[in-house]
């Protein structure tokens, strides 16, 4: 974990990301080098009893200071689960938590904490009352941090494309 936690730090760009409200965001982001991702992904794929052709590219994210990831859902052209691993323990009162506000849910990043989530299809795919109740009950956001955080992100697709 330290060596992907060194090299996201080391390649990480930063972004700064505003559409009218939605996916903004302020963090640095970069996909971690296949021959240090795979053994993540082969245990991630394992937990989604996903095949690993399945699985995106693993994301290192980081925030600095003052950084953040507004509400959003992360299911678009098929994404259904995603996956965080967290790289620091962030005290109370440093914000940075994940948050499910319809779940009321806050989770506090710990070093080595990971979790695990389904995302809802919001379009066609489902009744349209049901994409709603999955969308808010899955929406979350990364709250704003008041000291630099870090995650792995892994998303699992129903399909192969990418
Ligand atoms: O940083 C977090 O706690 C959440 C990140 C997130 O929501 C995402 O990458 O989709």
């Amino acid at each position: 974990m330290n060596a992907i936690a060194e090299y996201g730090a080391q390649h990480a760009k930063p972004r700064e990301i505003n559409h009218f409200g939605f996916f903004s965001r302020k963090d640095t982001q970069v996909f971690i080098a296949q021959s240090l991702a795979q053994p993540v992904i082969d245990k991630v794929s394992k937990l989604m009893n996903m095949p690993v052709q399945n699985m995106e590219k693993l994301q290192y994210i980081g925030y600095p200071a003052g950084g953040f990831f507004r509400e959003h859902e992360d299911y678009i052209e098929g994404r259904c689960v995603t996956f965080f691993c967290y790289l620091d323990d962030l005290s109370e009162n440093c914000g940075g938590e994940t948050f499910f506000p319809t779940l009321k849910l806050k989770i506090r990043p710990q070093r080595g904490m990971a979790i695990m989530f389904p995302n809802g299809p919001k379009n066609a795919d489902c009744a349209k009352k049901l994409d709603k109740w999955r969308y808010n009950l899955l929406k979350h956001e990364g709250c704003l941090t008041t000291v630099p955080k870090r995650i792995l992100a892994l998303i699992g697709r129903i399909s192969t494309k990418k």
